[in-house]
């Protein structure tokens, strides 16, 4: 067979297998971000409908001989499965296609390791991937040493390094733990500073490319890196809102609050299935939320899949702890909706888990529904400084951004 030259934009087959399981992405589009991301090339999409997985091969042979032919069709270098394969179907599929397969786990990986820029989000990052090749076999490891590049596996060292390999990486997981731990601890410093000084904390939470970064960057006039990417911020970055003058139609509270600032954070989004390790080596940063005063809450009101991407935020939220955080879901990219769709008032209540929680629309581009946003922030913080007294007095760092 002749080798495929690998095209720097790496060119990938996406293949979803449907289980049954009601978010099946029959278009494979969120995969095909992800692809894209990672920076490879979707060439062609295969779907398939199965009871269960088959146990080898997790499709089968029929399917992987189709997908074999598709691949010296198009030149394919690659092959990503929108579902995890374990270790076992990994290999099988790998040796049945004679190219590398991947996962949806190892391309979030990939793009968390490009991404991350922070030394804590470095740590992380390299925590949960070593976690990931942990449990796979040694020609991850070879993967794991590479520094940049698409998701593909590119030989190994060979099997009998299988004990020294885990071994080497078992090591790398407790230096990177101690590394980790030492980093948590300043963060931790700092955080209690922030509270000592009583700043009301808010912090934009949501699916990946609800537009949370968008939304902080007409805020608080920031610069934060905002675009049409998955997973394009991975660290949080906190700045002052100022929340004043004039707010149209907030109440007493709020003018009061007026020409004052909370503090507001800008961080990683969420996405289905988000490995295991990730939301382990990134509690840190997720702890962000969980400690805040108030979650905004971004929903992509344009995507039709948002009902099931707020489910799946919900059950990070309970994951990382933050689950009793209030809320107040922001509706972003209203502009982006058809004339029949757009909503008829600017705020309502919409049931989250049973509970009634506020519910704001608006766009972050054309700023349409901001001042409505601003009012109800100061008015939420306003309340919170009428039952702690000291928060009124607060004064809050210039700006705070996770340690480089
Ligand atoms: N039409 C429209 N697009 C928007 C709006 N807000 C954000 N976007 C677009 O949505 C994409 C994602 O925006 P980001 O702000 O990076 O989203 P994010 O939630 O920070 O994404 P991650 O950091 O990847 O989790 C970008 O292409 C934005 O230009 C909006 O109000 N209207
Ligand atoms: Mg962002």
């Amino acid at each position: 067979m002749q080798s495929p030259v690998p095209s720097p934009a790496a060119p990938a087959i996406l293949v979803g297998v449907d289980l049954g399981v009601p978010h099946f992405d029959n278009d494979l589009e969120e995969l095909g971000l992800l692809a894209q991301t990672a920076g490879m090339t979707p060439v062609a999409r295969v779907t398939c409908k199965r009871r269960a997985p088959d146990a080898a091969l997790f499709i089968g042979s029929g399917k992987a001989d189709e997908i074999k032919a598709l691949a010296e069709e198009t030149g394919a270098a690659e092959v990503l499965f929108d579902q995890s394969l374990s270790p076992a179907q990994q290999r099988n599929l790998e040796r049945h296609l004679g190219m590398p397969v991947n996962d949806r786990t190892l391309l979030i990986l990939e793009i968390f390791a490009q991404r991350a820029r922070s030394h804590e989000g470095k740590l992380q990052v390299e925590l949960a991937r070593l976690q990931y090749v942990s449990t796979r076999l040694v020609r991850r490891w070879s993967h794991l040493e590479r520094q940049t590049g698409g998701a593909g596996v590119r030989g190994g060292p060979g099997e009998k390094q299988i004990e020294l390999d885990r071994r080497m990486i078992g090591d790398a997981i407790k230096r990177t733990r101690d590394r980790l731990a030492k980093v948590k601890k300043q963060r931790q410093t700092q955080r209690r500073q922030r509270s000592r000084q009583g700043a009301f904390a808010v912090s934009l939470v949501g699916y990946t490319n609800a537009g949370k970064s968008s939304l902080f960057n007409a805020l608080v006039k920031a610069r934060a890196y905002a675009a049409d990417q998955l997973f394009a911020t991975l660290d949080t970055t906190t700045r002052q809102l100022y929340l004043g003058p004039a707010v149209e139609g907030a109440g007493e509270g709020a003018q009061s609050w007026t020409g004052r600032s909370v503090s507001l954070s800008d961080t990683v989004g969420f996405i289905r299935d988000l490995p295991h390790g990730l939301i382990d080596a990134f509690q840190a940063t997720l702890q962000e939320a969980a400690d805040a005063d108030l979650l905004l809450h971004v929903v992509d009101a344009s995507n039709p899949g948002h009902p099931e991407q707020i489910n799946e935020v919900q059950r990070v939220l309970h994951e990382i702890g933050a689950q009793d955080v209030p809320q107040v879901l922001v509706f972003n990219k209203i502009d982006a909706l058809p004339e029949s769709q757009r909503p008829r008032a600017p705020q309502d209540l919409f049931e989250l888990e049973g509970r009634p929680v506020p519910r704001l629309f608006l766009s972050a581009h054309t700023g349409e529904g901001l001042s409505g946003l601003r009012g109800l922030l100061a008015a939420r913080a306003q309340e919170a400084a009428r039952a702690d007294p000291a928060e009124a007095e607060a004064e809050i760092p210039q700006s705070h951004e996770a340690p480089a």
